[in-house]
């Protein structure tokens, strides 16, 4: 197992979020952006995570000149509070422009919005201090299967992917990968289409990958086993810690809120792989209850950190050689065993 090491944590302002679902009106009201920084950092978390309208509201009625002096502003307010800044995200499925998709809408005119923006993204990125820019794609995939061409999308993607990277040579570019939701189907649906995909871009070395509980588990897929495979190319660049029980909608839960021994593994890769060494943070994108009310409002957060600091200890403290003679007798009962009894413990 790597040497200990201690880890950062970061939440964005999305995640102190209102209440509101496809069914009903938000049940807390709006804070401010000052007030959830404030909240940050009296839990004592290090960095907060951007969509770039987070960072410049209203951006698409901004000039490229203010945009830079509202991202400079911003950049002040975190160094005075001591946060970092830790990725900003291009918010691209919110404007009219994105309806039919972003980079593979049908739309040239729409596609090139989705690159303008991007690059703006990138811009603030950089005034704020990262290097990171997280695209989850949302809205690149399809409801009906021939409305687009999934061949000619891929180039689509790359075109993008390939436009932010000549925009900035220091840039990185994470890829959030999610099969469903809001689309019917996803044209990037796990780590290995991400890690795929960045071979065909013009530098392969900087297109990377952030892997999130809940979209993994959507896929069917272990996340554990996502980070083990994404830490094998070096390319697990950030983390949304969360959880989800089954195949539903995105669920956002607490991390370990559906399936503790899951959460115990994503924590146990983490640990046998060093993430973190590289300055990477632990995020957690999750949501309060719509139940919620806003005496708790940062429950959710504060729980997750304290689940993951409390499997942490259970990781570290795993008798891995009495496992591997288990394994080397093949006695899976009992290592199953072993591990709920490790997990039950005090
Ligand atoms: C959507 C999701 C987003 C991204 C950031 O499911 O996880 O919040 O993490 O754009
Ligand atoms: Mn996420």
């Amino acid at each position: 197992m790597a040497k200990k090491h201690s880890y950062k944590f970061c939440f964005g302002p999305w995640n102190i979020s209102e209440g509101a679902d496809p069914y009903g009106p938000p049940t807390r009201s709006p804070q401010t952006f000052d007030w959830k920084l404030d909240q940050l950092k009296a839990l004592g978390f290090d960095a907060m995570m951007f969509h770039d309208d987070d960072a410049v509201p209203d951006i698409d009625a901004k000039s490229e000149v203010q945009i830079r002096k509202e991202a400079r502003a911003l950049k002040r307010r975190l160094d005075d509070a001591g946060i970092a800044a830790e990725m900003v995200a291009p918010r691209l499925w919110f404007a009219p422009q994105t309806i039919d998709g972003a980079y593979t809408s049908n739309d040239a005119r729409c596609r090139k919005y989705a690159i303008e923006r991007s690059l703006r993204s990138i811009d603030i990125a950089r005034i704020m201090g990262t290097d990171l820019v997280v695209l989850w794609l949302a809205r690149e995939g399809s409801y009906i299967r021939e409305s687009k061409n999934a061949r000619r999308c891929v180039d689509y993607l790359v075109e993008a992917f390939d436009a932010m990277l000549a925009h900035d040579k220091r840039i990185r570019l994470a890829i959030e990968p999610k099969p469903n939701e809001p689309m019917d189907v996803a044209y990037v649906p796990t780590i290995g289409h991400a890690l795929a995909i960045a071979q065909l871009t013009r530098d392969p070395k900087r297109v990377g990958c952030l892997i999130e509980s809940a979209h993994a588990i959507l896929a069917g897929l272990d996340p554990s086993d996502e980070i083990d495979f994404a830490m094998a190319f070096n390319k697990l660049w950030s983390l949304h810690l969360n959880d989800q029980n089954g195949l539903k909608f995105d669920q956002d839960k607490p991390f370990g809120s559906a399936n503790l021994r899951v959460a115990f593994n994503q924590v146990r890769s983490l640990e046998q792989n060093g993430y973190g060494r590289n300055g990477e943070y632990i995020c957690f994108d999750v949501h309060p209850f719509r139940t919620t009310s806003e005496e708790h409002w940062l429950a959710h957060l504060d729980n997750s950190r304290r689940t993951f600091l409390r499997l942490l200890e259970k990781a570290r403290s795993f008798n891995d050689s009495e496992a591997k003679a288990l394994v080397q007798k093949r006695d899976y009962a009992a290592l199953d065993q072993m591990v709920i009894e490790h997990l039950l413990s005090k």
